[in-house]
C-alpha cells in the first residue's frame, strides 16, 4: 500500500518536472504517434512549422538511423522546401492535408533532384532520371516535402535467392524497431520502419508481390497495396509491368488514405493507369467510416491460410478479429475456399510473368536515364557490373533471380508469357479471390498478412494490412535463412489483410479503418528501441 503511494506521488511529480521544462509539450503531437490532422491541425494553428517537422524527423533519424538503416539519404533540400511551404502558408495558401507534411520515399522512386535512385545497387549510383518518379511530384504538388529515401532489399528483392531482407549494397541491412537484429520483411524494409518509430509521417513503398504488405505487418504498421494502374509506376525502378504497384504505409488508415489520395489517378507515362474506371476518384479519406463493417459479407478462404504450430499466435487473434468485425455487423462467411489453390501452389506462371516482364521493364527504365554512370543499359549489363563490383558482396549474395530471367529464353512479348499470365488470371481470378467473391456474395476477404500477397498480385487487385497482434514473450527467438537476422522474437508484429476486386481501395479502406478503431492495436506493440526527439526540442 505504501510502495503503491509512493510509486504514484514518484510518477506524478516527474509528470510535473517535465511540463514545467517543457511547456509547449502538453499541446505538441508527440511524433512516435502523430496523425496526420494532429500534425496538420498544429501546422494550421501555427503551433509549429513544417521547418521544425524536418528538423524533427532528421533529428530522429540520426538518433536510430545507425543501429536500424532505415534511411539511406536525407533530402539535401529538404528544409528548403519547408521553408517555402511554410511561406506559402502564411500567404494564406494551403495546397491541402499535406501541405508541409515530411513522408518519405521508398529508393526505387526516382526524384530528379540531388537525390540517388539505386534500388540499394552501386550500379545506378549518380544516375539522373529526366523528370521526378509521377508520384513523387504528385506529393510535392500535393505539398509534401520529400524527406528522403528509404533503404529497401536491394532491386525490390529481385535479385538473389540468398540475401535478407532489407539488405542493399549501398544502403546496408535494415532492421526493424520491435527486437534486436529484427528482419524487418521487404521489399519496402525502411518504407516500414519510418513510420513504425515516427522517422517521417509516412511512406510509399512499392510491391510485386507483398512488398508493402508484408514489411507493413513486420514494422506494426498499415500498408495499401492498391490495384495496378491505380498509382503510376513511371519513373519508379521496375520488376513487373503486371503486378507493380506503388502504396502508402502509415501509422494508421486514415493517414494511408490521404496518401493514396494524393499519389492515385491516369499518367500518360504510365498506360496501365488508364485502365482507372473512375471519372472522378472516389474519395479515400470520407471512406474511413467507423460504421463500414456493417452488413458487409466478408470472407475467409481458410484453404489459403497457414496453419503450422508456429501460426497459432496469429490465428488466435486472427479468429478474435472475425468475432470484433461480427460484433460490427459484418457477416462473417467461413471456408470461401480458393478452387485453385493447389494449382497456385504448383504453378510457376508468376516466375515466368515477372522474369518475362523484368528484362524488357529494367530496360525501359535503363533507357530513360539522362546520366547513366556504368553505363548498364540491360539486366546482363547490370549482372556483369554487379558480380565484379565487391560491395555487391557477389558471390555471396547471388544473382540467381537474373541468372534465371536471362536464361528464360523469351521475354513478355512472346506467347508464351501471355499463357502464363493468362494462367494467373485464372488463378487468382476465377480460381481465387475473384472466383470466391463472386460465389458467396461476398465484398472482401480477410486474411492474416502472412498469407495475403499472392493472390491478389498475380491479378493485380488490391489490399490493405492493418496491425493485428504480437508473438508472446514465450516465442522462440530463430533467425532467418541467411542467419544475419532474428526472424520470429517475442514482441515481433504481425498483421490482418483485407482484399477485394480490382479497384475495390474505397471499400477496403472502410472496412480496415473500421476495423482499425475498434481495436488500435499498433499502440499496444511496442518498439524496444526509440528517438526520443519531440517537436518541443527543435522549436526556435
Ligand atoms: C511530453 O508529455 C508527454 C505526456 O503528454 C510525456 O509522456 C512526455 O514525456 C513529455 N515529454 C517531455 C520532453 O517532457
Ligand atoms: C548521390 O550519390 C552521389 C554519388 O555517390 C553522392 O555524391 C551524393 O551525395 C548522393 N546524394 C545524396 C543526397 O546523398
Ligand atoms: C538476435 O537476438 C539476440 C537476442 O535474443 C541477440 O543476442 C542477437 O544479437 C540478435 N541478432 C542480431 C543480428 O542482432
Ligand atoms: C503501354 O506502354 C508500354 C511502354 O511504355 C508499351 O510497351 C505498351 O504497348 C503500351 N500498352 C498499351 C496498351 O498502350
Ligand atoms: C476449406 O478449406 C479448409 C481448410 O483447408 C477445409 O477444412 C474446409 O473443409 C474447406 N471447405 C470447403 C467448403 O471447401
Ligand atoms: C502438381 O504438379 C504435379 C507434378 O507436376 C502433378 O502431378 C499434380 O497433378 C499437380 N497438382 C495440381 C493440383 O495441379
Ligand atoms: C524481347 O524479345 C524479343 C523477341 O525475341 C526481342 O526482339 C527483344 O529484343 C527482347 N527484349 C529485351 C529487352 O530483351
Ligand atoms: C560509359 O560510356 C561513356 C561513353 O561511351 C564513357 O565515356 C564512359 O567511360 C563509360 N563509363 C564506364 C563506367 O564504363
Ligand atoms: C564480370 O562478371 C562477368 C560474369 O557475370 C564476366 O563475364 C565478366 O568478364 C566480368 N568482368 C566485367 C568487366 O564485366
Ligand atoms: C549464396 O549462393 C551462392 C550461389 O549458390 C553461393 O556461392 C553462396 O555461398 C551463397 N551464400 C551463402 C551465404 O550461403
Ligand atoms: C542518411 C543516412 O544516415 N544514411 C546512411 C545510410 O546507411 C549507410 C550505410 O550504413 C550510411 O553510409 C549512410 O550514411
Amino acid at each position: 500500500m505504501v510502495a503503491f503511494a509512493l510509486f504514484r506521488g514518484l510518477v506524478a511529480s516527474l509528470a510535473v518536472v517535465s511540463v514545467t521544462a517543457h511547456p509547449k509539450n502538453v499541446t505538441l503531437p508527440l511524433l512516435l504517434d502523430a496523425t496526420l490532422d494532429e500534425l496538420a491541425a498544429g501546422l494550421r494553428k501555427g503551433l509549429f512549422t513544417s521547418v521544425d517537422l524536418v528538423d524533427a524527423y532528421i533529428a530522429r533519424i540520426e538518433e536510430v538511423n545507425p543501429i536500424l538503416n532505415a534511411v539511406t539519404e536525407i533530402n539535401p533540400d529538404a528544409r528548403d522546401i519547408a521553408k517555402e511551404l511554410d511561406e506559402e502558408r502564411k500567404c494564406g495558401r494551403s495546397r491541402g492535408p499535406l501541405h508541409g507534411i515530411p513522408i518519405m520515399i521508398k529508393n526505387n522512386i526516382a526524384t530528379a533532384d540531388k537525390m540517388n535512385n539505386t534500388a540499394g545497387s552501386y550500379a545506378l549510383l549518380g544516375a539522373k532520371v529526366p523528370r521526378d518518379a509521377t508520384v513523387a511530384a504528385k506529393l510535392r504538388k500535393a505539398g509534401v516535402v520529400i524527406l528522403g529515401k528509404a533503404n529497401l532489399s536491394q532491386w525490390a528483392n529481385f535479385r538473389s535467392a540468398n540475401s535478407s531482407n532489407g539488405w542493399s549494397a549501398h544502403g546496408e541491412q535494415v532492421y526493424a524497431a520491435y527486437y534486436p537484429g529484427l528482419d524487418p520483411s521487404g521489399s519496402s524494409s525502411g518504407s516500414g520502419v519510418v513510420p513504425s518509430i515516427g522517422l517521417a509521417l509516412a511512406a510509399l513503398g512499392t510491391e510485386t508481390d507483398g512488398s508493402i504488405v508484408s514489411p507493413a505487418q513486420a514494422n506494426n504498421v498499415v500498408g495499401i497495396k492498391p490495384t495496378v494502374g491505380l498509382t503510376s509506376r513511371s519513373l519508379v525502378i521496375p520488376i513487373s509491368e503486371h503486378q507493380d504497384t506503388v502504396g502508402p504505409m502509415a501509422r494508421t488508415v486514415k493517414d494511408a488514405a490521404y496518401i493514396l489520395q494524393a499519389i492515385a489517378g491516369r499518367d500518360a507515362n504510365d498506360n496501365y493507369t488508364s485502365a482507372i474506371p473512375f471519372r472522378k476518384l472516389p474519395n479515400y479519406v470520407k471512406a474511413c467510416r467507423k460504421n463500414a463493417l456493417k452488413g458487409k459479407r466478408i470472407g475467409v478462404p481458410r484453404n489459403s491460410i497457414s496453419n503450422t504450430p508456429a501460426d497459432a499466435p496469429v490465428l488466435a487473434a486472427f479468429n478474435a478479429a472475425l468475432e470484433i468485425m461480427e460484433e460490427a455487423g459484418a457477416t462473417i462467411v467461413e471456408n470461401t475456399n480458393y478452387t485453385a489453390w493447389e494449382q497456385r501452389l504448383n504453378s510457376s506462371a508468376e516466375t515466368i510473368v515477372l522474369y518475362a516482364d523484368f528484362v524488357v521493364n529494367l530496360k525501359q527504365y535503363l533507357d530513360q536515364l539522362t546520366y547513366n554512370p556504368n553505363n548498364v543499359t540491360t539486366l546482363a549489363e547490370v549482372r556483369a557490373f554487379t558480380q565484379n563490383f565487391t560491395l555487391e558482396e557477389y558471390p555471396s549474395r547471388d544473382t540467381l533471380i537474373w541468372d534465371e530471367a536471362l536464361e528464360l529464353g523469351f521475354n513478355n512479348t512472346s506467347p508464351e508469357a501471355w499463357a502464363a499470365y493468362q494462367e494467373n488470371q485464372f488463378i487468382g481470378g476465377e480460381g481465387g479471390i475473384l472466383g470466391a467473391l463472386e460465389r458467396y456474395s461476398l465484398d472482401a476477404v480477410v486474411v492474416p498478412t502472412n498469407d495475403a500477397a499472392g493472390i491478389s498480385a498475380i491479378i493485380g487487385g488490391p489490399v490493405i494490412t492493418v496491425p493485428l497482434g504480437a508473438y508472446p514473450e514465450d516465442t522462440p527467438v530463430t533467425t532467418n535463412r541467411r542467419g544475419n537476422l532474428n526472424a520470429t522474437a517475442p514482441g515481433v508484429p504481425f498483421g490482418i489483410s483485407f482484399a477485394g476486386k480490382l479497384w475495390s481501395e474505397e471499400m477496403l479502406v472502410g472496412l480496415a479503418y473500421a476495423f482499425e478503431q475498434r481495436t488500435k492495436v499498433r499502440e499496444k506493440v511496442k518498439p524496444y528501441i526509440l528517438p526520443t526527439t519531440e517537436l518541443v526540442d527543435v522549436l526556435g
